[in-house]
Formats: C-alpha cells, structure tokens, sequence
C-alpha cells in the first residue's frame, strides 16, 4: 500500500504532472517538509524563503496577504523555485461556483494558475468545484487538494463530508491529487463494489509543531512523528513553528527547517518499515 512504498515509487501511481513532481522531488531532496509562509510583506516572503529553501520540497503560500504584491514578485517566487528545487502551493481554499472558481483561479490579480502547481478547494459545492477548476489547471499539468478535515478546534469536516470528500477525488482523480487532512484516506469514502486498492492521494497535513500544542484562535499541533508515522500523512506543513519567533532571523529559521525535516524524514522512514 501506498503507507509503505517510498515517496519515488509512488510516483507511478499518478499520472498527474504535479504529483510526480512533488513525489519526485520529496525523494531527491529527502525532505517531505512544506513551509508554510503567512508573512505581509514581500521582503519578508523572501527571505524566509531562501532561507528554508534547501529544507524544504514544498512552499505554501497566502499570495492574498501580500501588503505589497504586485505581479513582479511572482517572477522573483519562480526562480526561487528553480534554485532550490521546490513547488509551489497556494492554499486559497477555494469555495465558489465552478464557473466562479475558475475565474479566481486563472485571473484577478494573483493569477494563480500561472504559477502555482497546487491549489486546494472546499468541497462544499459538491463535484462542479473539481469541474471549475480542472477547467483552468487541468491542461497547465496543475493538481488540486480538496480539504477533507481541518486542524481547528470544533471543524465541521468530519464523518460523512470527510468521506463525500474522497468520493469526489475518487471520480477525479486525474486533477485531485490528494487532501488536506490529518490522517491517511485509504478505504474511506469505497464502497463495497469499488476496487480502491490501486488509490493513491498525497495527505498534506498542517497543524504541525514540535513545541506549541496550539495558538490562541484554535489552531491545535501534532508533531511530525504523530502526522506521519502513525496518522501516515506524507507531508507536513509547519508554519510558525519554524518562522514565528522572529520572521528576520534567517538563521534560526533555516536550523528550525532543518529539524523539522530531519523529524519529517524520520518518521517516514520509521514508516516504510513498520
Ligand atoms: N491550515 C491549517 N489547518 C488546516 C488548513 C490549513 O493550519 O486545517 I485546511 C493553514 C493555515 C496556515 C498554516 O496557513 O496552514 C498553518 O500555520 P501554522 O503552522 O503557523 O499554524
């Protein structure tokens, strides 16, 4: 099962573009760590960036928050991007009408499609949402992450959305590449009739921390061992954990990056072999 087959192996489990690159580069880079940036400044998204960008096989990003954006910075995300060999995720968390969802996607000021290889979506619309915006990303080799659970105090996407939610990528499983969510999937949402033994999604899992159990507006942490050893999810998203004390001092950032890969990677390998 995928919970055992290393990170390069599965790349031959999808044939989306983006989930064989992230599987890829997970491996080439032994870093299964995701950062997950949430600054406003664009000098301070830099500098965090290459900062953990040896770290790292994946950022993700709040293009939205940017004070100062304008499109000249997405320029300068991308060839960061290509230094240090990571992709790009931008957690939008879209929630729309396909026919919306589509145009946020491809245009506005962020322009989304363009440049990031991976977006996530609610789905709460139902099935038209994955429609919407495979529309846009699907022939720009785009993936697509549909939010099966949440880290927050109290979510409401638990039992029977969590399982419409692997129902869903089931049927679209050339754009949905995986969830946001706390543990692995595997046999949630299949039904008796469905051979779902070839299913394999990416677990993306935020609400991760070595230290912090939480922040004050419901945030709740696991540790990476906890993410990916016994909940097998295959990438951990660290935020504050590694830029919160001070966004300016990069070297405590790298090392902070540093760790949490080591811990990531640990606990994966701890994995293929349990
Ligand atoms: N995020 C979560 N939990 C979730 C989802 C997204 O924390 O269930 I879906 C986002 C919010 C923030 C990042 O951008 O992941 C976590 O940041 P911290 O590691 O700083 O808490």
């Amino acid at each position: 099962t995928p919970r055992t087959q290393t990170y390069g192996a599965r790349a031959l489990n999808f044939t989306n573009p983006t989930a064989r690159l992230i599987l890829e580069t997970i491996e080439r880079k032994k870093s299964n760590l995701a950062v997950s940036v949430d600054v406003t400044k664009s000098n301070d998204l830099l500098a965090i960036i290459k900062a953990v960008g040896p770290y790292v096989c994946m950022i993700k990003t709040h293009i939205d928050i940017i004070d100062d954006f304008d499109f000249s910075l997405i320029k300068q995300l991308q060839n960061l991007g290509h230094e240090y060999d990571f992709v790009y995720f931008e957690d939008r968390k879209f929630a729309d009408i396909g026919n919306t969802v589509a145009l946020q996607y491809a245009g506005g000021v962020h322009k989304i499609a363009s440049w990031a290889h991976l977006t996530n979506a609610h789905p709460v619309p139902g099935p038209s949402i994955i429609k919407g915006l495979s529309s846009v990303g699907l022939a720009l080799g785009r993936g697509l992450l549909l939010l099966a659970e949440m880290s927050t105090k109290g979510s409401l996407a638990v039992g029977s959305y969590t399982e419409e939610a692997v129902r869903m990528a089931r049927q679209h499983k050339d754009f949905v590449i995986g969830f946001i969510a706390q543990r692995r999937m595997d046999g949630i949402g299949s039904q008796l009739h469905e051979d779902v033994s070839q299913d394999d999604f990416l677990i993306l899992t935020p609400g991760i921390g070595l230290e912090a159990k939480g922040d004050a507006m419901g945030q709740q942490y696991r540790t990476p061992h906890e993410a990916v050893f016994e909940s097998g999810s295959d990438i951990i998203i660290v935020g504050r954990g590694i830029y919160g004390t001070d966004p300016k001092a990069v070297d405590a950032i790298a090392a902070k990056a540093e760790r949490y890969m080591a811990e990531g990677w640990a606990a994966y390998q701890a994995r293929l072999t349990h």
